[in-house]
């Protein structure tokens, strides 16, 4: 059994300042179609999720808080998700103009690399955009330090050097005690990076016991195997919520122009700067990011994919605008 305090409820209502406290009330530990695994200090139940009788029309997703009644034919049903003070959201991949919440109620965001192969700062933006638009601490980890720590992560640690980072092993047994750090006052850490990383690993390790499944990556490319298949949620007997999640790769981002001037704040605050409010900082005279550039305060390549982000968000912008004009 676990207690409330244990799956993070006494952190839930400090950062929410509540006064209140129901009893009635479990954590989502998963999700699944329609039905919902709960963990309640009462054991795990299964729950249907029925948004028509619900009173709250969101979706409960894996972190979620949620109120549960007992319907006399279907069992255990949920009956309202409790606000969330954080909730991880990316561009749905498979419907390009929707959002999908990854995660909620999230203290911590780690973005999880590998020593294994090469590592793409790009991609590491995206991922503290994700964070930065929620309000999240973001960690970088790099896993499998045993086979050595590469040469560009020391360029990228420098990079973002805003950013904590913590070096581990699985299998050599290092970088435990940071992350246990970050997971004291039973927060909650959501574990974000490709397939193949070792999410799933650094949960077992730090759990001390098989609970996620895991595989090996392939020899010829380390490609990993899309072992998880679902967004869980692992209680840390030393205390804390680990959020596992399936491989991802390309991130798209969504609702995220705040998130992208935090993560890129030499280039934002520069802009302030420029002659013209809508300067792109390419051709425009009088443009103080690319004086910045010309005197080295800032990365052109970092110029170049801050760009491409603000373009894709100017994109979706533009499609959503052309959508809501459509006649229903
Ligand atoms: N050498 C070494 N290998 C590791 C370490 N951590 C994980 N691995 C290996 O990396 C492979 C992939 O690990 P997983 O934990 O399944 O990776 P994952 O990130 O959960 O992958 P998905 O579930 O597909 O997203 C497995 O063969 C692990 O044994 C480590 O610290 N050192
Ligand atoms: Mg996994
Ligand atoms: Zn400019």
């Amino acid at each position: 059994m676990v207690s409330l305090k244990e799956l993070g409820w006494e952190n839930y209502i400090n950062r929410l300042n509540l006064a209140t406290i129901s009893n009635a009330v479990g954590r989502v530990r998963r999700v699944d179609r329609g039905e919902v695994d709960v963990l309640t200090p009462s054991g795990e139940i299964r729950a249907f999720s029925d948004s028509r009788r619900a009173k709250s029309i969101t979706a409960p997703v894996t972190g979620d808080w949620v109120k549960v009644f007992t319907d006399p034919e279907q069992g255990y049903v949920i009956d309202s998700v409790l606000p969330r003070y954080s909730q991880i959201i990316r561009r749905d991949p498979a419907e390009m103009e929707r959002p999908q919440v990854l995660a909620t109620n999230v203290d911590v965001v780690a973005i999880v690399l590998s020593a294994d192969r090469p590592i793409n700062i790009a991609r590491i933006e995206r991922l503290l955009i994700l964070a930065a638009t929620s309000e999240t601490k973001a960690v970088l980890i790099l896993t499998k330090a045993d086979y050595g720590i590469p040469e560009e992560w020391a360029e990228i640690v420098d990079e973002l050097h805003n950013v904590q980072h913590l070096e581990t092993s699985a299998f050599l047994g290092s970088g435990e005690s940071g992350i246990r750090d970050l997971l004291d006052q039973n927060q909650t850490l959501v574990l974000l990076g490709e397939s193949g990383v070792g999410k799933s690993t650094l949960v077992n390790y730090l759990a001390g016991q098989e609970i996620q499944e895991t595989k090996e990556v392939r020899l010829k490319d380390k490609k990993g195997r899309h072992t998880t298949t679902a967004r869980e949620m692992i209680l840390i007997p030393s205390g804390g919520i680990i959020i596992d999640t399936p491989g991802i790769r390309g991130v798209g981002l969504w609702d995220s122009e705040e998130g992208i001037d935090t993560v890129f704040h030499s280039i934002s605050s520069a802009r302030r700067n420029c002659r013209f409010k809508d300067c792109t900082h390419k051709t425009e005279p009088h443009c103080a990011v690319q004086e910045a550039v010309r005197e080295g305060r800032i990365n052109d390549q970092k110029l170049e994919r801050y760009q491409r982000l603000v373009d894709e968000i100017r994109e979706q912008t533009e499609i959503r605008n052309r959508q809501n004009r459509k006649p229903q």
